[in-house]
C-alpha cells in the first residue's frame, strides 16, 4: 500500500508509537519557533531546564503580537526574547521584520520537514509541504532541548481540489468553504492533506491561506505537496536549495475524503462571531462597514497588498470608513512599495501599519460601539477586536477591498474584471532584521525586566478533589474568552500573577474574585473547551487562581495539552446529558484521582450538591497520566533519568 504525505513525514520523524489513528505517537522535531506573546514563557521554561543550546536543526523566535509598546513591559520583553535567542543558538526576528508564519514561509520553511511554533497559525508552513504543528510553549521549550513532541496520531483526510478558482474568487473562499462545510469542530483530530488536479494551480502563498486557517478548523494541521510551484516559490526566496518533491504515493490511502470543486465557489463571508458562520457575500451585500482591515498572518501576500492597492488606486475610501494595512513581512512590505502599491493605498486614505500582527490581536483598531468590522483575517470570536460585542466579518482581501472602496459589503464580482497584478519576477532578499545567535554564548547576558515573574507552579496532583463549580460555560469558548489579548493585556503575558486577574472577564466579571475567595474550584465547559490560540496563558493563569480541573463536553487538541501540561484534570463527560446537571456553584467531588487517572479510562465523579454520579473520561495516555501527577510537564520532565 502506498502512503500519502503526511504518513511519509511522520514516518521519517517518528520516535515513538505508531502511526495508527488514535494512538499516542512522539516525533522529532526539526525547526521551532515562538513569538513574542508566547514566547517570553516558552523561554523561561527552557530556562529552567538548564540546556546549554537549542538541540534542534533550527530554532527562531519571532517579535510580531506586541509591538505596540504602550509601557516599558514589552520592550523588556523583546530584550529578554533577543538576549536569551542570543545566548542559546536561537535565530530572532526583530519587531517589524513581519508575522511570524509570514516570515517563516519566506525565510525558512521546508518541505519533507517537521515544525512546531508556539502559535495555532504554525500551520501556515504546511503550504509548502511541510509537517506544521502550534502547541503550547512548554511543548516548543521541550522540542528545543531536543525532546519529541507527542501527538494522538490524527486521521488524514484528502481534500480534493477540483480545476481552478474563477476571477474573484480566492484561497480565502477555499477555506471559508471548509468552515461553512466542517465548522470549527469539523478537522478535531484531523490532518487535512490537499490533493487533486487544482492544487497546481494554486500559489504557495494561496496554499498557505488556507493551511494557516485549517486552525481554525480545530486541525492538528493542514498540509499541501511539493510541486513546481513550491519550487517556484522558494526560488524567489533564494531557497531553492531546501526544495524537494513531497508527494503522495498513486496508491496512499487516507481515513477519509472530501472534494471542492474551486469553480463552483463564490466570495464567502463568516459572519459574527465564528469563523464557520459562513454564507456568500452576496447574501449579506449592501451591509454598511465602518471599518476594514486588510493584513495578518491570513492574507497578506504580495498578491493579496497589490489587488487591495490596485482596486483602490485614483480613488477614496468614504469619509465614514476608516481603513488599515498590515503588511505580513518586511519583504512584502517593501515590494508593494516598489511596485508603488503603498503610495496608491496612502493616497485612497488607507492607514498603514507596521508589519505585524496589529488589529488582528486586538493590539489597536478595537472597532467602536455598534460599528461594523470587515476584516482580511482569520478570526471573530467575540471581544478579540479588543471590543466586546463587536461584530467582525472574515473575508479575502478582494472583498475587503472592495467593500472598502463602497463603503458597504460588497461582492468583488460587482465590480467588473479583477485587477491584473504584475508578478515578480524577482525580489532582493534582505534579512537584516533577523539576527542568528551569538557566536559567544558565554559573553551574552539575559536581559530580564522587573515585569517578567517567575514561571508560578502546582504541586502533584492530591489523592482526591472536592471542590466548587466556578463557572460554567457553553459551547465553542476560545482561549480568546478564557484569556483575553488586546493592547492591555498582552503586556502581561511574562507576568501570570497579574494577567490572571483577567482570566473570563468578558465571559463573567466576577469570576477572578469568586476563584480567589474559594481558593479554586473546577471549571465546566461545553463542546470544544479552549479552541483557537495556543496561548498556556489560557491554563497558565487559572492554574495560579486554583483551578483543578474542567470538565467539558470535549476539549480542542492545543488547549487540552497545555492544561495536563500545568497539571489541571481535563475530564470529559460520557454523557453530554450530564452538562446539564452541573450548575455553578455545585459541589464536585473526584475521590481517588491517582488510581482512576492511571488504572481505568473511566472518573467516576459526584456531584454532591445534586447528589448525582456522573462518569467521565480522563482519555489519557500514560505517559500524561504521569505528567499530571507530576503536577505537570515541568515536574515531570525533571523525575526523567
Ligand atoms: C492568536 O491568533 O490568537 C494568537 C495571538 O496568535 C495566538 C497566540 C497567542 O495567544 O499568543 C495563537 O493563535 O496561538
Ligand atoms: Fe498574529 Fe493574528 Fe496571525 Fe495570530 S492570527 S499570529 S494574532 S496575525
Amino acid at each position: 500500500m502506498g502512503k500519502n504525505i503526511v504518513q511519509k513525514i511522520l514516518g521519517t520523524h517518528l520516535v515513538t508509537g505508531k502511526l495508527k489513528v488514535g494512538e499516542e505517537i512522539g516525533i522529532s522535531i526539526d525547526q521551532t519557533l515562538t513569538q513574542d506573546a508566547t514566547g517570553t514563557m516558552a523561554y523561561l521554561q527552557f530556562e529552567a531546564m538548564e540546556i546549554p543550546h537549542v538541540k534542534t536543526k533550527l530554532s527562531i523566535s519571532y517579535v510580531d503580537h506586541n509591538t505596540l509598546q504602550t509601557g516599558f513591559e514589552s520592550m523588556d520583553d523583546h530584550l529578554y526574547l533577543q538576549t536569551v535567542a542570543a545566548k542559546y543558538g536561537i535565530y530572532f526576528s526583530r519587531p517589524g521584520n513581519g508575522i511570524c508564519h509570514q516570515v517563516h514561509l519566506e525565510r525558512f520553511s521546508a518541505p519533507g520537514e517537521v515544525l512546531l511554533g508556539s502559535d495555532s497559525h504554525t500551520t501556515t508552513s504546511g503550504g509548502v509541504g511541510m509537517l506544521t504543528i502550534g502547541a503550547g510553549g512548554l511543548d516548543v521549550a521541550v522540542a528545543m532541548a531536543g525532546g519529541p513532541f507527542y501527538l494522538t496520531m490524527p486521521k488524514v483526510v484528502l481534500v480534493k481540489l477540483k480545476g481552478s478558482l474563477k476571477p474573484w474568487v480566492t484561497a480565502k473562499d477555499v477555506i471559508l468553504e471548509m468552515l461553512r462545510r466542517l465548522t470549527v469542530r469539523g478537522g478535531i483530530g484531523k490532518i487535512f492533506e490537499y490533493g487533486g488536479d487544482g492544487v497546481e494551480n494554486l500559489t504557495v502563498y494561496e496554499r498557505a491561506t488556507i493551511t494557516n486557517m485549517g486552525a481554525e478548523l480545530g486541525a492538528t494541521t493542514s498540509i499541501f505537496p511539493s510541486d513546481r510551484q513550491t519550487r517556484k516559490f522558494l526560488k524567489m526566496q533564494g531557497r531553492e536549495n531546501v526544495w524537494k518533491r513531497v508527494k503522495a504515493d498513486k496508491t496512499a490511502e487516507y481515513d477519509e475524503e472530501m472534494e471542492i470543486d474551486l469553480a463552483e465557489l463564490e466570495p464567502l463571508v463568516a459572519k459574527p462571531r465564528s469563523p464557520d458562520n459562513v454564507c456568500k457575500v452576496k447574501e449579506i451585500a449592501g451591509l454598511k462597514v465602518d471599518q476594514v482591515c486588510i493584513g495578518s498572518c491570513t492574507n497578506s501576500s504580495y498578491h493579496d497588498l497589490m489587488t487591495a492597492a490596485t482596486i483602490l488606486k485614483g480613488k477614496s475610501v468614504p469619509s465614514h470608513l476608516s481603513l488599515t494595512i498590515s503588511p505580513g513581512s518586511k519583504q512584502v512590505y517593501e515590494q508593494v512599495a516598489k511596485s508603488s502599491g503603498v503610495t496608491s493605498l496612502i493616497l485612497a486614505g488607507a492607514r498603514m501599519l507596521e508589519s505585524a500582527c496589529g488589529p488582528c490581536i486586538g493590539m489597536g483598531q478595537a472597532p467602536g460601539t455598534g460599528t461594523v468590522s470587515v476584516r482580511g483575517f482569520n478570526r471573530n470570536f467575540d471581544g478579540r477586536s479588543g471590543t466586546k460585542g463587536d461584530t467582525v466579518y472574515l473575508v479575502s482581501p478582494e472583498t475587503a477591498a472592495v467593500t472598502a472602496l463602497k463603503g458597504v459589503l460588497t461582492d468583488p464580482r460587482d465590480l467588473g474584471d479583477p485587477p491584473k497584478i504584475p508578478i515578480l519576477k524577482k525580489i532582493e532578499i534582505n534579512d537584516n532584521m533577523i539576527l542568528p545567535p551569538s557566536p559567544n554564548p558565554e559573553n551574552v547576558q539575559v536581559v530580564r525586566g522587573p515585569n517578567i515573574k517567575e514561571l508560578p507552579k502546582r504541586g502533584p496532583l492530591p489523592e482526591a478533589l472536592s471542590d466548587e463549580v466556578l463557572i460554567k460555560v457553553g459551547d465553542n469558548i476560545s482561549t480568546d474568552h478564557i484569556m483575553p489579548a488586546g493592547a492591555k493585556l498582552l503586556t502581561l503575558r511574562s507576568n501570570i500573577p497579574a494577567i490572571s486577574e483577567y482570566v473570563f472577564v468578558n465571559v463573567d466579571p466576577g469570576f477572578v474574585k469568586r476563584a480567589k475567595e474559594k481558593g479554586g474550584g473546577i471549571l465546566v465547559g461545553g463542546k470544544n473547551y479552549g479552541q483557537g490560540s495556543s496561548r498556556e496563558h489560557a491554563a497558565l493563569a487559572p492554574m495560579y487562581l486554583g483551578v483543578k480541573a474542567v470538565i467539558a463536553k470535549s476539549f480542542a487538541r492545543i488547549h487540552r495539552a497545555n492544561l495536563i501540561n500545568f497539571g489541571i484534570l481535563p475530564l470529559t463527560l460520557k454523557n453530554e446529558s450530564d452538562y446539564d446537571v452541573i450548575a455553578q456553584g455545585d459541589f464536585i467531588e473526584i475521590p481517588d484521582i491517582k488510581k482512576s487517572v492511571t488504572t481505568s479510562d473511566t472518573v467516576e465523579i459526584k456531584n454532591t450538591t445534586k447528589n448525582k454520579q456522573i462518569s467521565t473520561t480522563h482519555d489519557l495516555t500514560s505517559r500524561q497520566a504521569q505528567i499530571l501527577l507530576a503536577g505537570g510537564l515541568l515536574n515531570y520532565t525533571k523525575t526523567l533519568p
